[in-house]
């Protein structure tokens, strides 16, 4: 009898552990406090589905709904055929006005709720919007919430190999596991599901932009097809990334030129065969022609050739093309900032309506801060896309804290100025400025089998803040992180909320400070992109290394983009040319990716270049330091293994901020030979001793010394 009862005791304390260990992300919809939900939510008493035409994801909205509530009023709640008090009703009305088609209305009067949709995907993110409220314990008494999407596709795109391997992914191997498709259905297909739907996600791109033609094969297909019918009833479509070079390894042709009858046929047929398995598919993701994949350059054909013989035969389905602006070829003499503007913007207005440019927020590579990209606002006849990353590659990768939504925001309110000031990137991408017919904003997953999906259990946050932006790319970052905090901790406890909030909104800025202050960029490792790497340079790698970049030598630092240098300044409008081209103008924040600065140019600080650089740095180590002694101050109000993973994971970044700033200075300092400012402490070692402290190159790079 001991042994059961300690065995009930082992298995019910795991249950604990883990039901608090972040698996359920920010839908951990357990009972509130009593007090909540005696003064708050007690008038809830059950739903009325005052519109009988059930489908799919009214079903799954019914299930939502009855069992979320449930759980966090702790009382059953079930669906009513009768009108009763105290109701939710949900109403499809497809003459709603003021919302869109996946839009809806809450409204509450007289202890009763009603949430009004066009679709029963709007019921599906009334009702989700409801039940977060109230999760948060939030008041919905005489509220009135009108919503809509201000983008209409919403999608992760996962760098996710077939063999489970995720390109720049931190947080384990890939959810997805297509050996064991379409028969087993892991249950974590639908809790994902469940968890994008909560914050609005409408698509997913299941496979690697870096494509293999296999997942076009016919077997594939079908595990594609179990994926979608998961998906489906949560608003969720799905799409592929497409090998351009598939109907050559598929098909057994000789060639995948774009304009070739044959090619063309056999594409049209592949999607024929596709949306007879999945009528609801979504479309393909391309990288063409960039790091090698291939593409139709490979035949003199430019990328609208490429894009529109795929949007040709998907449009009759509703199916889109989303093709990846993130071009650039070693081979290619032009410098690597201006490639992708020069190859796409004269090709404005030739891309097939059902076809979107998907661009990522600045021109170089999802660095820890980027000008956002000169192609935002130059294509108006084209609508972009704005590609972000969530995973970090850049920024820490699995172990740093560092909330994205601040960089996020910083892109979506950058000024493009190309329809007069305040023609935000925000502007841009959800159609307005242009007058888009077909809008998009994608994110590259940080999602992998990591028991909490994302490894670090703040990068649930950046996930979470990635599907509020593709919502609503005008939302104030704070407010958004207030949001996860809530949901994430549910204790409430003001402490620990403003602690988890000041981490979220602080780390940002930390991270640049201690990795590239002042506009440098592009100055990590080579090859797995982690650490420090300044002294990176072309010994071994044509072009576009660190040094590159940054050009430090004895006088001066700094990348020349006017016209004295590359002149990728040109390619903004002449409002922001005129804004980061004047070296006194220029936010601080881009000073070199636009200006070589001599080391004892003042700025505006007081500081010289080289004292502010130093200072910068420190501020990053200073700001690591000083969250890690904030989560520690919280240590009693956090369940135990979530205060201990965050705070080794604070430990590490701490680490690392030291690291980057005592080899970045090393280096740098070499260049610029300068005395350390006055209180401020030399690196403690030579910059040879932070070279070999470099992490094992990637295969097939060859280390330098
Ligand atoms: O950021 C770089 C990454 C590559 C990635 C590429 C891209 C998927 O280092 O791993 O490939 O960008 O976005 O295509």
């Amino acid at each position: 009898m001991k042994q059961i009862v300690f065995a009930f005791l082992l298995i019910f304390s795991q249950i604990q552990l883990f039901g608090q260990s972040g698996y359920n992300l920010w839908t951990d919809y357990k009972k509130l406090d009593a007090n909540v939900i005696a003064t708050e939510y007690n008038f809830i008493n059950s739903i009325l589905v005052s519109n009988t035409k059930d489908d799919e994801v009214l079903n799954n909205t019914k299930t939502i709904l009855t069992q979320n509530l449930s759980s966090l009023l702790g009382k059953s709640i079930k669906i009513e055929k009768q009108k009763k008090t105290g109701q939710i009703t949900l109403t499809i009305n497809k003459n709603a006005l003021n919302i869109g088609n996946e839009g809806f209305t809450l409204t509450s009067t007289n202890n009763a709720l009603n949430i009004e949709a066009k679709t029963s995907t709007g019921l599906l993110y009334g009702a989700f919007y409801l039940i977060n409220k109230i999760h948060r314990s939030e008041k919905i008494k005489n509220i009135k919430v009108s919503e809509s999407p201000k983008i209409q596709n919403r999608i992760l795109n996962h760098w996710d190999n077939i063999d489970r391997t995720v390109e720049r992914g931190y947080a384990g191997f890939s959810i997805f596991n297509w050996h064991e498709l379409p028969e087993y259905e892991d249950p974590r297909y639908e809790d994902y599901a469940m968890a994008n739907a909560s914050i609005g996600i409408n698509g997913t791109v299941l496979t690697n932009v870096n494509a293999n033609a296999i997942v076009l094969r016919a077997d594939y297909l079908d595990k594609t097809a179990a994926l979608a019918n998961i998906f489906r009833k949560y608003g969720i479509k799905v799409y592929l990334t497409a090998r351009f070079s598939a109907p050559i390894e598929l098909g057994g042709l000789k060639t995948a030129d774009p304009l070739d009858p044959q090619v063309r046929l056999w594409w049209k047929n592949k999607i024929d065969e596709i949306y007879q398995k999945i009528p609801d598919f979504g479309g393909f993701l391309v990288k063409a022609n960039s790091e090698g994949q291939p593409g139709p350059q490979d035949y003199k054909r430019n990328h609208a050739d490429g894009a529109n013989m795929l949007a040709e035969p998907l449009k009759k389905y509703g199916g889109i093309v989303m093709w990846r602006a993130f071009v650039y070829s070693h081979e290619v003499n032009e410098d690597r900032f201006k490639q992708a503007y020069k190859e796409f913007v004269p090709l404005d207005g030739q891309f097939a309506d059902n076809v979107l440019v998907q661009v990522k927020n600045g021109p170089i590579d999802f660095q820890p801060r980027e000008p956002f990209h000169p192609m935002f606002g130059a294509m108006p006849k084209t609508p972009l896309m704005l590609e972000l990353q969530i995973t970090k590659e850049y920024l820490g990768q699995g172990t740093h804290l560092v909330g994205l939504a601040k960089m996020y925001e910083e892109i979506l309110q950058s000024d493009t100025h190309v329809k007069g000031k305040g023609t935000t990137v925000a502007k841009i991408i959800d159609g307005t400025a242009h007058d888009y017919k077909i809008t998009g904003i994608a994110g590259v997953a940080n999602i992998g089998t990591a028991f909490n999906s994302t490894g670090n259990l703040f990068g649930q946050a950046d996930w979470y803040a990635f599907g509020k932006l593709a919502w609503n790319p005008y939302l104030d970052a704070r407010n958004i992180f207030k949001e996860w905090t809530a949901a994430t901790f549910p204790n409430r406890n003001k402490k620990l909320s403003d602690v988890s909030n000041w981490l979220l909104e602080h780390s940002h800025e930390a991270c640049v400070s201690y990795m590239t202050p002042l506009g440098l960029h592009h100055i990590m490792a080579e090859g797995h992109h982690f650490g420090p790497g300044p002294w990176v340079d072309s010994l071994f790698r044509a072009d576009w290394t660190s040094v590159y970049y940054h050009k430090a030598n004895k006088d001066s630092i700094g990348f020349d983009s006017k016209i004295t240098g590359t002149n990728a300044l040109s390619q903004f409008h002449p409002d922001v040319q005129k804004l980061y081209g004047n070296l006194n103008s220029c936010p601080d924040e881009y000073l070199l990716w636009f200006h070589r600065v001599p080391w004892t140019h003042p700025l505006k600080s007081g500081r010289n270049l080289w004292e502010e650089l130093v200072f910068r740095y420190d501020q990053g180590v200073t700001k690591a330091r000083e969250m890690k002694t904030k989560w520690d101050a919280v240590e009693s109000l956090v369940e135990k293994e979530t205060f201990r993973s965050v705070r080794d994971h604070l430990i590490i970044q701490q680490k690392e901020a030291q690291w980057w700033r005592d080899a970045c200075l090393a280096y740098f300092q070499s260049r610029s030979q300068l005395a350390f400012p006055v209180g401020t402490i030399a690196p403690p070692h030579e910059v040879q001793y932070y070279k070999k402290l470099s992490y094992p190159y990637s295969p097939g790079i060859k280390p330098k010394w």
